[in-house]
């Protein structure tokens, strides 16, 4: 009699550690910023055409460059200034080149295709213009041609 008593209590200990468990899920889970996509849309090859994008900490800009695409464009003016650190994802196949430019101060940053680290480091500053420009070097079409931008603040 007293094993099954014994038993019963350590069902009710291992429901309620349960429970608090999930309790304390849901809590991070509720902590994740939604995400903002920023999509690639033509015509956006030259500046003077480039698509918006909204910097922010987990935006994410996402496109492709096919077959006559040699080049997409996106302008940003941040709101505030803040450090970020931008992350270019492609396929290894695909000899892609990322660089941003800001107004009055020129080229901040460049990932050219051979350079294995994907990603910088770079403080924008509030009201000023800026361009990414993703830009193809040569692209294999038999290879996914998509590729992401992801900003990330970190300071
Ligand atoms: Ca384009």
């Amino acid at each position: 009699m007293k094993k099954v008593v014994f038993s019963l209590l350590s069902v009710a200990l291992a429901s309620s550690v349960a429970v608090v468990a999930s309790a304390s899920e849901s809590t991070t889970n509720a902590v994740i910023k939604p995400q903002a996509i920023f999509l690639d849309r033509e015509p956006n090859n030259k500046r003077a055409d480039a698509n918006l994008f909204v910097i922010a900490d987990g935006s994410q800009i996402s496109g492709s460059l096919g077959r006559d695409d040699a080049a997409d464009w996106f302008k940003f003016t941040p709101l505030t200034s803040g450090k970020y650190r931008f992350i270019f994802s492609h396929s290894s196949s695909q000899y892609y080149e990322l660089t941003l430019r800001g107004d009055g101060v020129g080229t901040v940053a460049t990932i050219t295709y051979d350079n294995p680290n994907k990603y910088f480091d770079v403080t924008v500053d509030a009201g000023r213009d800026y361009y990414i420009a993703v830009e193809s070097v040569l692209t294999n079409l038999n290879a996914d041609t998509s590729y992401d931008i992801y900003t990330v603040k970190i300071d």
